[in-house]
């Protein structure tokens, strides 16, 4: 059998390609968007609303609800589910899930996943990536770990809020009880690949290495990192896995409701940047990849594992070997959104304005693109700042809007990715908003690089599916890049060198205003 199956549970939706490594053709692709098609869990961007602003969680069971819509329709559309030799795949990293008894078993297939899910939770909601509610929880990690430099040196980035560590300490401080007869801690990715195994499955280093609690390069979960977040720890986590390891087969379940066919393997899951690191083809250094989903994210592989100085930067396990550099960024397509709908632009309008009615540096007026709380930099509360023309900054201008909020964003990832050490020629694009011209001109000019899509649309379940075929078929994640990670070169956007300047002056300003942005907000705490 040469079909493999990725699956990617991102933020706002539950995405699937399969791939035959036979043909090295994509035979299938499906997208479950969790507002659209699940209006019943009340969370049209993926996540429950909250008037706090720092606390987001989702539904779980919306999460494997998806997974029942998704394969129901896969094999409805007449894919074969039984040629499928194995599973990979990803979850939106971060985001927990707590069970008071592991998975085992998920009945006969006659009544859906959610009921036999829904008794098994010790927590109802999951916290996810975007939660920033855990700033005390932080602090006390670092201390009780012997401070920031320690945190850093064994797991590779700090005590951060969205990182599960913190959020597992929160939920034992608010919710002791419950806590202590939860028996599993998931991530997100552990999660689906145990729904499909029927059993819990183990966490696997690259999405392990979002927590706070692993020791990067050595693999194991840190005994001083576990006793600074919560008692009893390790005995509710499984010992996490290499990428590649088969960690189960399929539950009858699939079996009897989808045909899959008995024994298929299910690879252990990723997060998803990791799992778009393969997608993508950038698994060895030298390639950057960013991402343009619901978070922005900028990553690529390294060799040895940089640690970023202001403490915004991560290094994670590469699941090719190895390791990678990623910084992500709250504000990436929903502030996108937020200005698109405020000025009554759709998407080809959005582009028009970038690539038509404004010019590069747009005329003096920025944009500080934050509006929500940001993690890259820390920002704890909404403060998106017009600076400007006057009817700039009583928003009077639409196409000016459009471009500043997308200079200020690509200003804002270039000025946190320089920790990264490298000056990347051609960077690779992937996630909703790359199929924007009008975002591709502005990093092009902003990066002065090459802006690179790909043929294949959804990254992170590509390298689900990648990931499976390496591991269970023995294809080199080299020779599949080559197959399935193509460039889509006629959409390549290359840098006008002629916008250099502006743009290196442009980023002196944007980089003095938000200096006072951070300091202002300091003072206000
Ligand atoms: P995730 O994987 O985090 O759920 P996706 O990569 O699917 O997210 O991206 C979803 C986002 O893509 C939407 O929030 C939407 O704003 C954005 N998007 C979709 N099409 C476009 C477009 N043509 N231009 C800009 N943004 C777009
Ligand atoms: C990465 C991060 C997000 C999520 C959701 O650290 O928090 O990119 O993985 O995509």
């Amino acid at each position: 059998m040469s079909r493999y199956l990725g699956l990617d549970s991102s933020t706002q939706s539950l995405s699937a390609i399969v791939i035959d490594t036979a043909t090295s053709q994509v035979v299938a692709s499906h997208d479950i968007n969790f507002g659209d098609r699940l209006p019943g869990y009340g969370s049209p961007k993926g996540f429950l609303p909250n008037p706090d602003p720092t606390i987001r969680h989702a539904d779980p069971l919306m999460w494997i609800d998806a997974l029942d819509l998704l394969l129901s329709e896969l094999a409805g559309k007449g894919v074969d589910l039984s040629s499928i030799a194995a599973i990979g795949g990803a979850g939106q990293q971060h985001g927990s899930v707590y069970l008071a008894a592991p998975i085992a078993g998920l009945g006969d297939g006659a009544s859906p996943l959610r009921d036999r899910i829904r008794p098994l939770l010790s927590r109802k909601t999951a916290p996810i990536w975007m939660d920033t509610s855990t700033t005390a929880e932080c602090a006390e990690i670092a201390r009780a770990a012997g401070g920031d430099d320690v945190v850093v040196r064994v797991s590779g980035s700090r005590a951060i809020e969205r990182f599960t560590g913190p959020q597992i300490r929160k939920f034992w401080k608010e919710s002791s009880k419950d806590y202590e007869r939860t028996s599993r801690i998931q991530l997100v990715s552990s999660f689906i690949a145990s729904v499909l195994a029927g059993e819990s499955v183990p966490i696997e280093f690259g999405d392990g290495s979002g927590m706070n609690l692993l020791e990067l390069g050595a693999g194991n979960w840190n005994q001083g990192l576990l006793d600074a977040t919560a008692p009893g720890l390790r005995e509710k986590l499984q010992a996490p896995v290499k990428s590649g390891t088969v960690v189960g087969t399929i539950a009858d379940y699939f079996v009897r409701r989808y045909g899959f066919a008995k024994g298929t393997k299910i690879v252990a899951f990723t997060g998803d940047n990791p799992s778009s690191l393969v997608g993508m083809g950038a698994t060895s250094p030298g390639t950057a990849v960013l991402s343009l989903g619901t978070s922005d994210t900028v990553f690529a592989a390294m060799a040895a594992p940089r640690t970023d100085p202001k403490g915004y930067g991560h290094a994670f396990a590469n699941p090719a070997g190895g390791f990678m550099a990623l910084s992500c960024f709250i504000n990436g397509s929903l502030a996108r959104e937020e200005v698109a709908k405020a000025f009554g632009l759709d998407w080809p309008a959005f582009a028009n304005a970038i690539l038509k009615e404004t010019k590069p540096g747009n005329g003096g007026n920025l944009l500080l693109p934050f509006f929500s709380p940001e993690i890259t930099p820390r920002l704890s509360r909404a403060c998106a700042t017009y600076l400007g023309d006057e009817a700039f900054t009583h928003k009077t201008m639409p196409a000016a809007a459009a471009r500043a909020v997308v200079e200020g964003q690509a200003l804002n990832l270039k000025a946190h990715s320089r920790w990264i050490g490298e000056t990347f020629q051609t960077i690779r694009v992937t996630g909703g908003a790359s199929k924007n011209p009008g975002i591709l001109r502005v990093l092009a000019d902003v990066f002065q690089a090459t802006i690179l899509p790909l043929k294949t649309a959804n990254a992170s379940a590509l390298g689900g599916a990648v990931r499976a075929a390496q591991a269970v078929g023995a294809a080199s994640f080299a020779d599949l890049a080559g197959h399935f990670s193509k460039p889509e070169t006629a959409l390549a956007v290359a840098p006008d060198p002629a916008t250099k300047d502006c743009y290196a002056q442009l980023q002196e300003k944007f980089d003095r205003a938000l200096a006072d942005l951070l300091a202002r907000e300091l003072v206000k705490g």
